[in-house]
């Protein structure tokens, strides 16, 4: 059928262009034969327990021409963890890391499954792996108390990368604290050898306090329900790859990354910035697609991406659903070292356009906000972690060097209009600025947007940071002032709050 369809197209395409060589090999993937091809008898020889890693790690290949008995001990374990610099939030864990433990496998493998929950738990918790065949994937058998353990066996008789999920009611509440993670089940011949493997896996968060606001923020269920996301992640945390935890590789590598997403509501647009995906296994299955540029993941599955790398530099991933990449922390970093190849690319540049803050540590902004939640906060603290955060939130603009730009963007280095009334530079943070103003004898009559989406503490530090750097003298502001002034006045339209 398929064959007749491309002989059609050739003869229409013959008119037109010769047609010799047109008949794409990619296409022709052979019929696994899906589940009923997928048992390969009983499990032969000792019975192997499973390595099980945290991202984004990937376990070493099975490296079996048989199948086995395959022993998984999973934990559940509730526990604080950071989500962003200065932010903890309880994550509910498969193994102790959001996303949980990788779990890989070979199809035909008999599947001994044993989940224990934490004593120190306060929720009863389950899993369905969607890998597996049977009645809820596995949830009505591994319904586990705090302090229990479970178990139940199963088949692999499906190849792929599969989703698995807590399921327990509330679902949706469950799965958006973090319950979910990757199983990889080997087809027979195992998958083509590359150089390094890894464990991505994309999650929507939601907290009572807005995106980067400090401190413990418990989860919102109402922001849940209206699919309010206020963060979108990559494994877990804003920081899980970026700074000194970015991925590294070399140039001239081929890389797979088994990439899934847990949601619980959203679709991921996931793409490579700067990267092109040589093959993607799309919605984890065998068929696969080449030279894709962004692959959809819907929520509750998962994608196998591979590339070849060749020049060296910083790469970003994100959700190309823009916003969630800039504004709620989906954006991660590939780092490839190597020798440049000017032949390729011109020229090894960081783009700060992209990378933004995300380039060094926040730590100073995770330490800043901890000394003032213990009343030790000092200036230097505050221009430390405005540093940081003034880089590609105002650098765009007003340039790393806070110079400007001639008659386009005023300085904030020596600016006299800026040390003159600091407290009228919160009001221009929150609610933007338009028509002339004159800094230094130069008049500019430009717009600067609100940037009322920053938390009060961001706008403090930055702004602390600006009348004390470049020369500039000016006192402290305080996350009291920049909250008086938020309250006091009203949003422009179109702004955030
Ligand atoms: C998109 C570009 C852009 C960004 C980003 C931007 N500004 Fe501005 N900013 C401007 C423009 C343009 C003006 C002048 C507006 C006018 O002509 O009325 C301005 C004016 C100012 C002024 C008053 C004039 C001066 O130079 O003292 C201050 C203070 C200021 N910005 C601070 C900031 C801070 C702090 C940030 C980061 C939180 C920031 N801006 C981000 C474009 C920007
Ligand atoms: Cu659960």
């Amino acid at each position: 059928m398929r064959r007749f369809f491309v002989l059609v197209a050739c003869a229409t395409a013959l008119a037109l262009a010769a047609c010799s060589q047109a008949v794409p090999q990619t296409t022709r993937v052979a019929d696994t034969g899906g589940s009923r091809k997928g048992d390969f008898g009983p499990p032969q020889g000792e019975p192997i327990k499973a390595i099980l890693t945290s991202p984004p790690h990937v376990p070493p290949p099975t490296n079996r021409d048989y199948p086995a008995k395959v022993i998984v001990e999973l934990e559940v374990i509730e526990k604080d963890m950071e989500i962003a610099e200065g932010v903890s939030y309880t994550f509910w864990t498969f193994g102790g890391t959001v996303p949980g433990s990788f779990i890989r496998v070979r199809q035909g493998d008999t599947v001994e499954f044993h989940l224990k929950n934490h004593p120190s738990s306060k929720m009863p918790h389950n899993i369905d792996l969607h890998g597996v065949t049977g009645p809820g994937g596995g949830a009505a058998s591994t319904f586990t108390a705090p302090g229990h353990r479970t178990q139940f066996t199963f088949k692999a008789l499906n190849q792929g990368l599969y989703v698995y999920h807590c399921a327990t009611a509330p679902v949706g509440m469950h799965v958006a604290n973090g319950m979910y993670g990757l199983i990889l089940v080997e087809p027979p011949e195992g998958m083509t050898p590359v150089d390094h493997e890894f464990y991505v896996m994309q999650g929507d968060f939601y907290t009572v306090g807005k995106y980067r606001e400090k401190g413990h923020q418990p989860f919102d269920m109402q922001k849940a329900i209206d699919e309010n996301a206020t963060y979108v992640l990559f494994n877990g945390a804003e920081t899980s790859m970026t700074g000194p935890n970015a991925l590294k590789v070399k140039t001239d590598q081929r890389v797979r990354m088994y990439v899934g997403n847990g949601g619980p509501n959203l679709v991921s647009s996931f793409h490579l910035i700067g990267e092109i995906f040589d093959k993607v296994q799309y919605e984890g299955g065998t068929h696969f697609q080449e030279n894709v540029q962004t692959t959809l993941i819907p929520a509750g599955g998962a994608v196998t991406v591979e590339y070849h790398t060749e020049i060296p530099g910083s790469y970003v991933m994100v959700d190309h659903s823009i916003f969630r990449a800039f504004n709620k922390g989906a954006l991660a970093i590939l780092q490839v070292e190597g020798a440049e190849k000017p032949h390729v690319y011109s020229g090894k540049q960081v783009d700060e356009m992209y990378i933004g803050d995300k380039v060094a540590s926040l730590a100073p902004v995770a330490e800043a906000a901890t000394a003032r939640v213990s009343g030790t906060l000092t200036k230097a603290q505050q221009i430390a972690a405005g540093a940081v955060l003034y880089k590609g939130t105002c650098s765009t603009c007003h340039q790393d060097s806070g110079a400007g730009l001639p008659n386009v963007f005023p300085p904030l280095a020596k600016s006299d209009f800026l040390q003159k009334d600091p407290q009228r530079a919160i009001g221009i943070v929150l609610n933007g600025l338009t028509g002339p103003v004159t800094v230094n004898g130069n008049t500019y009559n430009s717009v600067m947007p609100p940037m009322s989406q920053l938390t009060d503490d961001e706008i403090a530090n930055i702004l602390t940071f600006a009348l004390n750097n470049w020369g500039n003298s000016g006192p402290a502001i305080s996350k009291q002032d920049v909250a008086t002034i938020r309250a006091t006045t009203k949003r422009p339209e179109g702004a955030a709050h």
